[in-house]
This record gives C-alpha cells, structure tokens and sequence, in this order.
C-alpha cells in the first residue's frame, strides 16, 4: 500500500460527526480528502476548510462540505503533510507553495496532524529547500535583505519560465541551508522583514505525527 495513504487513512480515524476540519493541499493530504469524501457520502457530517484552491477543488469533488472561519471559529482538527519533520515535531512546509493558507489554518486549529511517509523524518531540517512568501511589490530588495540576514542564496521558485504565483497572488522564494541547527533562530530573523508575508518554518504546531514505514506499518507520534 502507498505509505503517504495509510498514513493520511489513519489520521481519518480522529475526525468525528459535527468536527468542522481543515484539509492540506499535496499528495499526502490528498488520500486523507479521498478518505473523507468517502466517509461523507456515507453520512458523516463535518464541514472543512481547505488550504489551498486546489484543496476546494478537490473536497467540492468528493462532495466535502466546506465552510469559512467566520462560520465554523477555531477548527477541530486539521490533518495537513508536510516536507520535512524534526524529531522535535518542527516542519518545513511550502513545496507545494500553499504554505500561507496552511499556516494559517493550522494556526487556527485545536488539533494539528500532520502526516508523512518516513521519507519525510529528519534530524535537522535544512536539506528541503526552505520556501519563504514575499509580496511581488519590491521583491528584489526584499530578498536581498533576507539573503543578507540569513547568509543566504534565496530564489525566486519558477514554473514554466515564469515566477510562480501563490494562491493568495504572491512569490516563492526557495533556499536550502543543508542544515538548520536553530529553526527557531531563522523563524525570528524572517518574521519580522518588510515585504516577507510567511515562511515555510512551522515550529511547535504539529500536535500528533503519523508517520506510514515502508514496512506496511503505521506509527502514531
Ligand atoms: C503540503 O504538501 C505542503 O506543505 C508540502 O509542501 C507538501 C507535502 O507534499 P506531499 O504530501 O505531496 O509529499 O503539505
């Protein structure tokens, strides 16, 4: 069985009838939306709020019912992958570029899960290339000044020759430390530059890991 589905299946197995929820966006994610529609077209009742355009694309597919944060408040649960996981439960988040919207819902939820294939755990993060949300108005500057900070070589991600643009209409800006001994120390150096919106560092958010082992196994961190 593929890894990255048993471990989004398992995660299934915490949402309950009447929790509103939030889907992640990626191919992780997208076996625990499959699983939900299926459980919705047998009768659960849930309502979710996606991470991404191409998540509302999805769960309207599968017939998940979606709802909004004025509506639903804080969410139950939000089951989300995810590139790299530290032992300390810290990520990077962001290859899919809908790090902003994944954040936020996470942020807003009072359980995170976050699932993997074991492919994802690391000792320290670094070797996924950090992604960084910058506002297209001056971007240049913008990333000068966070390369200057970090000592670093941040790009601008491109798609078809072009620079990619995230849903919320913004770049991409991608560079890999190799290692990052103190995540904690980048998250403060990037929070607070002008013309940064997010950055793909998600530190002490995840609540429960699931990580699917090529052994067929589950294990629930
Ligand atoms: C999302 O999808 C992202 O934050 C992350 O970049 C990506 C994980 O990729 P996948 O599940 O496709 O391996 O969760």
């Amino acid at each position: 069985m593929n890894l990255k589905q048993i471990a989004a299946e398992k995660a299934v197995e915490w949402i309950k009838d009447g929790m509103t929820i939030g889907l992640g966006t990626g191919s992780t994610a997208f076996f625990a939306i499959q699983k939900i529609g299926e459980l919705v077209k047998a009768g659960l009742q849930v309502k979710a709020v996606p991470t991404s355009g191409s998540t509302e694309q999805l769960a309207r597919e599968f017939g998940i019912p979606l709802t909004t944060f004025a509506e639903a408040g804080k969410l139950d649960i939000t089951i989300d992958g995810a590139d790299e996981v530290d032992s300390q439960f810290n990520l990077i988040k962001g290859g899919g570029g809908a790090l902003l919207r994944e954040k936020i819902v996470a942020a807003h939820s009072k359980t995170f899960i976050v699932v993997v294939d074991e492919s994802k755990l690391v000792p320290t993060l670094g070797t996924f290339p950090l992604p960084v949300e910058v506002i297209p108005f001056a971007y240049e500057w913008t990333m000068e000044e966070i390369n200057e900070r970090l000592q670093a070589d941040f790009k601008p991600r491109m798609k078809d020759g072009q620079k990619f643009v995230t849903d919320n209409g913004n770049y991409i800006l991608d560079y890999s430390f190799g290692t990052i001994p103190s995540p904690t120390d980048v998250q403060e150096k990037l929070n607070c530059l002008t013309g940064v919106v997010e950055h793909g560092l998600f530190i002490d958010m995840a609540d429960i890991v699931i990580v699917g082992r090529a052994d067929g196994t589950v294990d629930v961190l």
